[in-house]
């Protein structure tokens, strides 16, 4: 017979209703709880026909929520949706009842998968996957997922409407000693899980699945899955497309694209493969909804996100580096720990063409104990002159990518406050006080001090920049000035050469010609004539010590495909072609071998 358990608990604020089986355990509990403890708490056990149970959970909810204020635990608020109810067998009688409690406390054991602290996409759609996985090969025990110490404001807008649907739980819904596997995704790290951490020691097995190959993890797991693509999400999307069972919903499928495509930077980052795309691909056949992505995907910075923006465009300072421009702003909140700051570190990184974005965050928490969040974000530029923001901000316990990461950092705090320290909130003007009295106590100074510092962390690992010499090409085919057009026209087709340098007989470099030149001498009769009645004489040269910023902006603005590298008497070393800048990049395997 399927009996359906309702239970509404108002006493302490608190509301639930067993409506479905994804939240059959947490009712659970407060059945237990309100049985066992408070027996005639408000409490109310009740069996009868599924509909009615629906009519009597409707009636109760909206009750319980009249009553309640309305200050709800998400997840209770959740639990009060859906109206219909498959409930395990239950019998009304007092066996029965002692019988379904003992049934709940087993059945409190679960499994969870974790995302990282501040979860992003990549780890939220990592997460469900990875429950989705052991769903199957872990159907014994369910398994919830949970999103330890919050999420980005893209997720949790995407959680605003989609948290129903997928299998997340909150992390004081589960207890220690219930947790029987821990899943984490996206970091090797124990100190990216906040109080969730403590679960990996309880739990009989630990699975670790991530995408940041080079990252040395402190996490103890019975299973490492690490693979070099550009998504956590993209590892496991492969897995569950290995599994012809698993069929995704449309949610599944677009949280999962939303995952690959936040951390490949919709496939356009240097650490993107095949694979992302592939699993990207298959999703989109999957059906995930382009639209919701289009919703979702896209950052929106707040009114305070702009504000912020606005500020550190102001006060950000610059300081140039071997080529690389870097700008660095440390902002003071005023208030509270404001999510979103990455977004705006981007922003600051597009909107000012800098290589490299630092930006320092100070905000207090609610015993006036100051914090800096450093928030860094390079260039592919940046990235490829060897800068590792992952690295530098290792050194305040932070991480990330080479291209993007953050760290937080304690400050120097008021002076402990009994009460404070005894738990207790302080009232708001206390707060702003402890908060001016650690602010001027020079927590500001110290964090400045510390941006400062990642600074010249960052300026340490730009090497310096080449030089023409290093580029350029010494084998030089050049012509005399006496020489015909038809003589340049033959050793152009002969060498290959769509250009080439007019010397003097001490190789002082005197002109050059284009290719057009001698083929229009040619035509026009005149090949017989000299090459200094044609040559040009605007020549872009540079010196043996240009860098390759300099290098840079002469091809960008000078209208020329190669820069001539003469000394200081005017003697022609090399040439620096656009080969020779597209080889330095290594954006193409085909160009790494020089060809004379
Ligand atoms: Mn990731």
């Amino acid at each position: 017979m399927a009996a359906v358990l309702v239970l509404a608990n108002v006493c302490g604020h608190r509301l639930s209703v067993a409506t479905s089986s994804r939240h059959a355990s947490l009712c659970k509990r407060a059945a237990v709880t309100a049985t066992l403890e408070r027996p005639a708490s408000g409490a109310v056990s009740w069996t009868g026909s599924p509909d009615d149970a629906a009519a009597k959970a409707a009636w109760l909810a909206k009750q319980s929520l009249a009553a309640a204020p309305p200050k709800l635990d998400d997840e209770l608020r959740s639990a009060v949706k859906p109206a219909v109810v498959t409930g395990p067998d239950q019998k009304s009688d007092e066996a029965g009842s002692r019988a379904t409690i003992e049934h709940i406390l087993q059945d409190e054991r679960c499994n969870v998968v974790l995302s990282h602290v501040n979860a992003d996409f990549d780890s939220l759609a990592g997460a469900v996957a990875l429950a989705k996985l052991w769903s199957i090969e872990r159907p014994e025990l369910p398994t919830h997922v949970v999103t330890p110490r919050g999420v980005n404001p893209l997720v949790s807008r995407f959680l605003a409407y989609h948290k129903h649907l997928l299998p997340i739980r909150g992390f004081k819904t589960i207890r220690e000693q219930d947790v029987a596997a821990v899943g984490v995704v996206d970091t090797q790290h124990v100190s990216r899980l906040g109080a969730a951490a403590s679960w990996l020691k309880a739990a009989e097995h630990v699975c670790v699945v991530d995408h940041h190959s080079n990252a040395q993890g402190d996490i103890e797991a019975d299973e490492l899955i690490i693979e070099p693509v550009g998504s956590a999400t993209t590892v496991l999307v492969e897995k569950i497309r290995a599994r012809s069972e698993v069929v995704l919903t449309e949610t599944e499928a677009t949280l999962f694209a939303l995952g690959i495509r936040a951390d490949t930077g919709v496939l356009s980052f240097p650490a993107t493969t095949p694979r992302d795309a592939l699993a990207l691909a298959w999703l989109m056949q999957q059906g995930c909804s382009q639209s919701a992505i289009a919703e979702f995907g896209q950052a929106r910075l707040s009114n305070q996100q702009r504000e912020l923006l606005s500020e550190a465009m102001q006060s950000i300072e610059i300081v140039r580096h071997e080529g690389l421009k870097l700008g660095w702003v440390v902002l003071d909140t005023g208030r509270g720990f404001v999510t979103g700051m990455a977004s705006v570190c981007e922003e600051l990184l597009q909107l000012l063409a800098v290589d490299v974005a630092l930006v320092g965050v100070v905000h207090c928490n609610a015993k006036a104990q100051p914090f800096l969040s450093l928030i860094g974000r390079a260039s592919a530029r940046a990235e490829r002159s060897a800068v590792d923001l992952n690295a530098i901000l290792g050194k305040w316990q932070g991480g990330g990518h080479p291209a993007a990461a953050a760290a937080s950092v304690k400050l120097r705090g008021p002076e402990p406050d009994p009460a404070a320290e005894a738990g207790a909130q302080l009232d708001e003007q206390a707060e702003a006080d402890a908060r001016a009295a650690a602010l001027s106590l020079g927590a500001l100074a110290q964090a400045r001090a510390i941006a400062g510092e990642a600074v010249e962390l960052v300026v340490g690992q730009v090497p310096q920049q080449a030089r023409a010499t290093q580029l350029m090409t010494k084998t030089i085919h050049g012509c005399s000035q006496n020489d015909t057009m038809d003589d340049a026209l033959e050793l152009m087709n002969r060498m290959g050469r769509r250009a080439m340098p007019v010397l003097g007989d001490d190789g002082t470099l005197l002109g050059f010609l284009k290719y057009r030149d001698p083929i229009r001498a040619a035509q026009a009769g005149k090949g017989r004539q000299q090459v200094k009645a044609w040559m040009r004489r605007e020549l872009i040269t540079i010196g043996p010590d240009a860098t390759f910023t300099e290098m840079e902006r002469q091809l960008l603005e000078g209208d020329t495909g190669r820069l001539h590298v003469v000394d200081d008497d005017g003697r022609l070393l090399g040439l620096v072609s656009r080969t020779d800048m597209l080889r330095h990049y290594q954006y193409y395997t085909g160009i790494n071998r020089r060809v004379a």
